[in-house]
Formats: structure tokens, C-alpha cells, sequence
């Protein structure tokens, strides 16, 4: 008679977690189990994938058990749960991170071993989860991580896309987009959830069907349904402190099959209806900073914005709560504008379906969301047309349209009245035809809205959001990004890692500040040579993977200069690759005049539809072929274009890096996220005063990295005042001969034309200000290679780089969003 509703006995909340494994021995018997009993695998003949699955399946008990454990805590506790709403997340790899922060490494490589598997064949063995275009994505990752962490209850959403960013090869210079298929042989982590899913609607009509506080209650009766099928992974915390999980949404049609059109030999038509419904989550758009426009975008926002709101809504209320406290138990983070539309849904979901009054539902809404901008680019502003947004979601454009009504009349009220503030302030854009402003949207439906720099965050203030931040003073506030030390120091560079627990103990391993205790060291000459030491042999394992791929000896020796990161005109890789080629003409000019020798390694995949981008990849390893082939230069200066980057290569090229490249257009990059990477394991940065390549200064300090470039406020300036980049060019011949030798087609023998398109754009508009800041540029570079020639003035800036960088540990960043924007601190044990 004590029993609750649901029929269960509540029994008190036994410890889950299951016991630590004692021996080795212990620990190979569990793979073996797995690998026989759960896969059917015979030990003898077991592949290195098969050894990963295995493995991986192991380890998935000891993660859930964490897992169950960590949410019953939470439930017990009524502690209040955070919501990350992530149209990306670039995980990576999964094995080596969850082997970490469980200290199970060690273990791990022994128990392999006695079964005759090799502990680094079977890791490479695991593919990518490549959910995600480029930053974006691996923040959503790496703020997984590091809330796991610091016990922050929390559930990541997104979708389960089928194909995640495309495979890049290279053939004959030219970027060939291939699908990627991390699914094909399973995913060993996840586990589907059935009793989740749920269904999402689209289209059809809405029938009004009462009248309240002025607030019309709808039914919506949607066209067509989608099923959102959950699969949830288990996201361990350093030290096994707390685990949370990453549920991903896949799609199918409710009913799958039409049994009487199969029946009747009509086999594609019986499934059609599935195949439409799959292909919401079938692809993730490889889009990085511009969004793709078509409907299909919207779909998946709408699909998995609302399924995840459905969980949320169906948890809050299952564990016994009332409505209206939903903001004390729920934070939900939108990760920029792709999931803004779950303010429209959240606003139905109360209203229409549970009867709250429209201002109660307001405030429940802005009680529980917030919103990050990534950045300010006007092509990335992401807007919907309203006609496509009233037929695919009719009720949700009456909603907008209601909260923009009421929205403009409290602006009006608050002095904003005329027609140009209003039209600015306003949800929609009439500008060019009708569309949604989901910035707007986002911004209004939240409580809090960060930028993801200092500089970011102010232009937020001063330019896009300007007038809705006079509106909402309190609103725009600051979280700098920030990266897990985990993945990209202990896992990435376990050699320096090792240096760093001897030198400065274990502490450091908890508490990122420690690493600011180096320098006091900074001059210490023992340190520097077991620097030296760990960076040379990282510097050879990517030369070897250099070698392997591409068949170009690199030496170890030479300056590794390192432009890795999403293809875009802003990132500015035509400005480095111009100045490589202008670098070749001065060596062959002077071979003797005592060269540096340098290697400038490049990688980064370019979206299929920006043409602009895919040529300077096809101009980087033209070049590229060209310089390594000439006898002249070729102990002096070598060109590498390494394909596919993706989070596994950057765990292998960013450790083995001298000098960071951060050079996008000062006001372009919001944050930048490599360049803490890079900073991190000691590389140099030389970087223009852009996103948070300031801050990276302020902690490094100005000595230890090399600034260049206008400023953010001298390029609005350069904007507006008549400069053209032909005053530039004729103003450096160094520049004028890199071009020229482009425009010539040096690069492109028998096709001289092929960069025309790069050399126009060069020549006669330049938006990106590449000619405007190559001397500055150049003589940056100079000042990279004299401090390189005084070994230990370089080795000591290396050193002040580690020790500065404890401020952007992702476990700061998210520590902050904790306290200023979610409300919520770490689950006690
Ligand atoms: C990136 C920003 O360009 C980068 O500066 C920042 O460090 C990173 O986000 C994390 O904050 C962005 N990625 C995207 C991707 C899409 C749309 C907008 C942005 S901004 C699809």
C-alpha cells in the first residue's frame, strides 16, 4: 500500500558502482567475457576491432553502473539538472578518455597484452565519432567532459547523425569529400533507450480551442510524425568522481513498413515513408560558421530541440514536480541559435498542453534558458523564412508572433518606440522577404546570453546585439572558452604530462592552477632539456605518420609551423600560404644567408559548397609539391597538407608543434578553441589580437607570444576609410612576388589560370584584409626565427606558455556557467 504510483518498491538507493577491478587478471577475464559471450569472437582470431569492442563493452558496464549511480544521487537530492542542446558534438575518440579517468590505463595495456592484443593497435582500431564541424562541436565535448568532472548533473541532446562529417582525401591537390560511416560496424558505447522515444510532429494545422488571460490554448494537429529514437552514452568524469550521459536522438518513421504495399510488390514504396523519416538524422551538415539553408536544417533542429524538451518535461514531472519550479530543477543551455526554436516549444509544450497561463510560461521559460553565441558573422546569423517556419511549424510561428508582440511593446515602453529601433529589436526580418531571427528568439526566450571571449562578448554588446542589450543590460555576460586538459594534455602528450607530475607533483592533475608553479622553472635548465627531449619525440611519432601518409621526410629538427583547423577565409590560411611562398623566392634568392629550417604543416577540411576555401586547399598542396621538390630549398623549408583532421589528428599534430598559427582577421574568430590546445602542450602562438588569442596574451604574457596585424577596431576602421589592397601590395614587394608567382602559375604549370579566383580577390577587394596585414605578418615570422636560434630563450617563452594556460581548462569555463548563467554547483557525495 506504500508503493509509489509507478508499482516499484523504493528500497534504499544501493551503490552502483560497480568494485574497483583488484588484478589484472580480473580485468583480461572481463574483456575475454566480452568478446566471447557478448560478441562471439574466438580469442585466437579476434581482429584489433574486435579486441576495441570488447574493450570498450567492459568498460561501458563499469561507465553505467557510474552512471545509474550519479543520477540516482541527483534524484535523491533533488539537485537541480543542467540541459546542453548541442546541434554538434565532436567526441572523438572515447577509449583512451574513459580508460584515463578511470586510471585504467595502466591495467588496461597489461590485461591486452597476456590476451595477444597490442594496446595501441587496438585503440587506433576505434573510429571517430565526428558529430561536429570544427569548434562548435568540440566545445559541446568538451564541456561534456569537464561537467562530468565537477559532478554538475547533466544531459547532453543532440542527434545520432548516421554519417557524421565527411572523410577528406586529396587527390592531385583537390579536396574529395567521402562519407564518413562511424557506425558501420556499431557503436559499442551507447545503449538504446525504447522506453524514451518519442514522436515529433511537423506540418498540418492548428485548432484553437479555448480562450484564456487573452492567450488563445491551440491544438496542433501536425501533418506527418517523426519517431526520436534515444540512444544514450555514458560520459565519465576525471577520477570516476560522477558520470552524466550524451543522449542522441536518431529518426525513423513510426510505422516503419506499409505490410500492404509490400504485399502488394511495391518494396520501395513501403518503406518510403521510413526513408523520409531517417534522413532528419541521417547527415550532419558540414557546415562551419554559415548554415545551411534548407528545410531539412530546420528539421533537424525542430526533431531534436523537441524531443529533448519532451525528456526534460517528462523527468521534471515524473519525479514529482510541479511546473512551475521547472527553473529550479532545470538549466537549459542553447548551444548557439540551432536550438532556439525549443523557447517556441517550450512556450506550447506549457501552454497548449499543460494549461499554464501564457506569463507564468514565460517566466518558466526564461527562468530555464540561456544562450551561447559563437559568433557575429552575418552569414552565420542564423534566420528561418517565416512562410517556411508556418508550414512546417504553424503553431510555433503564432507563438513567435505573440512573444514579439509583447516583446516590442516592452520595448516600446521602456523608450524604444521609433520604427527604425523597433524593426531592429523585432524577431522578424523584413529586410529581404520575411524571416525569423533566431538570435533574437534566443536572445528574448533566455536569462543569460555569453559570448565565448572578452573581445567576443564586447563586440556582442557594441554591434549585433546592441540595441537588445540596451534593452537587457544584466543580460550579455562573458564565459570564455575552454578546453579539457584531460583529452588534450594528459591523453594527447603523456610525455609532457609525465614531466609535469614529476616536476610540479600530482596536483597538478587535479587543480590546473598548479601549472602557473612552472615559472619559477622557466630558466631551469634540466627541465628544458627533458622539454626538448618530450617535444623531439613527439615532433618524430608526426613525422613518421608524415612519412607513412604522404611519403615527405620531415626532420625533426626543423621549426614545426602548425595551421590546422576548419578551411575559411578569415582563418586566414592564404595569408600563411602566401608568406611560405614568399619565404621560398627569399631562400632562393640567398640559400646561404642562414635559413631557419621550417616545416609548415597544414590541415583543415573545407565545406563542400565554398569553393573559395576548396581552392586554397588545392593552392596549399600545389605549392606545397612545388617547394618540396626543389633541391634548392629542400633541407630549408618543406609544405604539408595532412588530410582528414579530425579530433584524433589533432591529438597527434598539436603535441608535436613549435609554433601555433592564430591569424584570423582581428573581430572574426569569436573564441577559437586550438589555440588554447596548442598553448597548452607549449607551442608559441603567433596570432593576431583576435577572439581569445587576448587573453591567451594576458597569461602567457606579451614577451612569449607573437602578436601582429590591425587590431579589431583598426579593421572596422580600414572598412569604412577607401584603403584598397593594391595600396598594400605595391607598398611590399615581398607580397607582390608571392602573388605574382601564384598569378603566373608557378603553382599550376600549363593551367595558369587556376588561382584566378584567389589572385582577384587578392588584388581587388581582399575582405578578409590578408594584404593588409602580410608585413606585419612577415616581420612576425622574423621574430619567430631569431627567437628560435636562441634555444633557451624560445624553450623559456615555451615553458611561460604551459604555466599560463591553467585559466582555460574547460572545468573553469564550465565552473563559471555554473555559478553566473545555470545556478547550479557539483553534486556532494
Ligand atoms: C565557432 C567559432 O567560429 C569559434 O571561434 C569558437 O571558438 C567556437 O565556435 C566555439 O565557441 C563556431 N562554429 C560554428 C558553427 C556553426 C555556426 C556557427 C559557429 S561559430 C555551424
Amino acid at each position: 500500500s506504500d508503493l509509489p504510483a509507478s508499482g516499484r518498491a523504493p528500497g534504499p538507493a544501493v551503490p552502483l558502482a560497480l568494485a574497483p577491478i583488484r588484478s589484472v587478471a580480473d580485468w583480461r577475464d572481463a574483456i575475454l567475457a566480452k568478446l566471447v559471450y557478448a560478441l562471439g569472437r574466438d580469442q585466437r582470431t579476434a581482429s584489433d576491432r574486435d579486441w576495441f569492442e570488447a574493450l570498450a563493452l567492459a568498460l561501458r558496464d563499469r561507465v553505467v553502473a557510474h552512471a545509474l549511480d550519479s543520477d540516482n544521487l541527483t534524484r535523491a537530492a533533488g539537485h537541480k539538472r543542467v540541459y546542453y542542446l548541442s546541434l554538434e558534438f565532436l567526441v572523438g575518440r572515447l577509449l583512451v578518455d574513459t580508460l584515463t579517468n578511470l586510471d585504467m590505463t595502466g591495467l588496461t595495456r597489461a590485461a591486452l597484452g597476456e590476451l595477444g592484443a597490442d594496446f595501441e593497435r587496438v585503440r587506433a582500431a576505434e573510429p571517430d565519432a565526428a558529430l561536429g564541424n570544427g569548434g562548435l562541436g568540440r566545445l559541446a565535448a568538451c564541456f561534456m567532459e569537464s561537467a562530468a568532472s565537477l559532478a554538475i548533473p547533466t544531459c547532453g541532446y543532440g542527434i545520432r547523425y548516421e554519417n557524421g562529417l565527411f572523410r577528406q582525401e586529396i587527390r592531385n591537390g583537390v579536396q574529395v569529400e567521402l562519407p564518413e560511416d562511424w557506425l558501420a560496424a556499431g557503436n559499442p558505447w551507447e545503449i538504446r533507450r525504447p522506453e524514451r522515444d518519442c514522436d515529433i510532429g511537423f506540418g498540418g494545422h492548428v485548432e484553437q480551442v479555448g480562450d484564456d488571460d487573452g492567450a488563445t490554448r491551440c491544438v496542433w494537429h501536425p501533418a506527418e510524425l517523426v519517431r526520436a529514437v534515444a540512444h544514450d552514452t555514458p560520459v565519465i568524469g576525471w577520477r570516476a568522481r560522477h558520470a552524466n550521459r550524451l543522449r542522441l536522438w536518431s529518426a525513423r518513421a513510426v510505422a516503419p513498413l506499409r505490410l500492404d504495399a509490400f504485399n502488394a510488390g511495391d518494396y520501395l514504396g513501403a518503406v518510403a515513408d521510413d526513408v523520409r523519416a531517417r534522413s532528419v538524422s541521417r547527415v550532419l551538415y558540414p557546415s562551419d560558421t554559415t548554415p545551411a539553408g534548407q528545410e531539412l536544417r530546420l528539421r533537424q533542429e525542430y526533431f531534436f530541440s523537441a524531443a529533448s524538451l519532451h525528456d526534460i518535461l517528462r523527468r521534471h514531472l515524473a519525479e514529482g514536480y510541479d511546473l512551475s519550479r521547472l527553473p529550479d530543477m532545470a538549466a537549459i543551455q542553447l548551444n548557439d541559435t540551432h536550438p532556439a526554436i525549443a523557447i517556441a516549444e517550450m512556450m506550447r509544450l506549457l501552454v497548449d498542453r499543460h494549461g499554464t497561463a501564457w506569463n507564468e510560461a514565460w517566466r518558466i521559460t526564461c527562468g530555464c534558458f540561456s544562450y551561447t553565441n559563437h559568433t557575429l558573422l552575418p552569414e552565420a546569423l542564423e534566420t528561418w523564412p517565416v512562410a517556411l517556419m508556418e508550414r512546417l511549424l504553424p503553431r510555433h510561428m503564432q507563438i513567435i508572433y505573440r512573444l514579439n508582440a509583447d516583446h516590442l511593446e516592452a520595448a516600446r515602453a521602456k523608450g524604444a518606440a521609433s520604427d527604425s529601433l523597433q524593426a531592429s529589436l523585432s524577431m522578424i526580418d523584413e529586410t529581404q522577404g520575411r524571416r525569423v531571427r533566431m538570435g533574437t528568439l534566443a536572445f528574448v526566450g533566455s536569462h543569460r546570453v555569453n559570448g565565448v571571449s572578452a573581445l567576443h562578448t564586447g563586440l556582442m554588446r557594441e554591434t549585433v546585439f546592441h540595441d537588445l542589450h540596451v534593452l537587457h543590460p544584466d543580460r550579455i555576460t562573458n564565459v570564455t572558452n575552454g578546453i579539457t586538459f584531460r583529452r588534450w594534455l594528459f591523453e594527447a602528450n603523456p610525455r609532457l604530462t609525465g614531466l609535469l607530475v614529476d616536476v610540479l607533483g600530482d596536483a597538478v592533475l587535479d587543480d590546473p592552477s598548479v601549472l602557473a608553479g612552472l615559472r619559477g622553472l622557466a630558466g631551469d635548465p634540466g627541465l628544458r632539456a627533458r622539454l626538448i627531449a618530450c617535444r623531439r619525440a613527439n615532433k618524430v611519432a608526426l613525422s613518421n605518420l608524415v612519412g607513412e601518409q604522404l611519403g615527405i621526410g620531415l626532420d625533426p629538427d626543423a621549426l614545426f609551423d602548425v595551421h590546422v583547423k576548419r578551411l575559411h577565409e578569415y582563418k586566414r590560411q592564404l595569408l600563411n600560404i602566401l608568406e611560405a611562398v614568399s619565404l621560398w623566392q627569399a631562400i632562393r634568392a640567398r640559400p646561404a644567408a642562414g635559413w631557419v629550417p621550417r616545416v609548415k604543416i597544414f590541415a583543415g577540411k573545407a565545406a563542400a559548397s565554398y569553393a573559395q576555401a576548396r581552392l586554397i586547399i588545392r593552392l596549399i598542396n600545389d605549392v606545397a609539391s612545388v617547394i618540396n621538390s626543389d633541391p634548392v630549398t629542400s633541407d630549408l623549408l618543406k609544405v604539408v597538407f595532412l588530410p582528414n583532421f579530425n579530433v584524433s589528428l589533432a591529438e597527434i599534430i598539436i603535441p608535436a608543434a613549435d609554433l601555433s598559427e592564430q591569424i584570423s582577421t582581428a573581430g572574426m574568430e569569436a573564441s577559437g578553441t586550438g589555440n588554447m590546445k596548442f598553448a597548452l602542450n607549449g607551442a608559441l602562438t603567433i596570432g593576431t589580437l583576435d577572439g581569445a588569442n587576448i587573453e591567451i596574451r594576458d597569461h602567457v604574457r606579451a614577451d612569449n607570444i607573437f602578436i601582429f596585424g590591425l587590431t579589431a577596431a583598426e579593421v572596422a576602421v580600414r572598412r569604412l576609410d577607401g584603403w584598397h589592397p593594391e595600396f598594400s601590395i605595391v607598398a611590399s614587394p615581398a607580397l607582390a612576388g608571392a602573388i605574382e608567382a601564384i598569378g603566373r602559375g608557378t603553382f599550376s604549370p600549363g593551367e595558369d589560370t587556376r588561382f584566378a579566383p584567389i589572385v582577384d580577390e587578392l588584388r581587388r577587394t581582399d575582405r578578409f584584409l590578408v594584404t593588409a596585414d602580410f608585413d606585419s605578418y612577415a616581420e612576425a615570422q622574423r621574430r619567430v626565427a631569431a627567437l628560435w636560434r636562441d634555444r633557451d630563450a624560445w624553450w623559456r617563452a615555451a615553458v611561460l606558455n604551459t604555466a599560463g594556460m591553467g585559466p582555460f581548462s574547460s572545468d573553469r569555463a564550465i565552473g563559471e556557467y555554473a555559478e553566473k548563467i545555470w545556478h547550479v554547483t557539483g553534486l556532494e557525495r
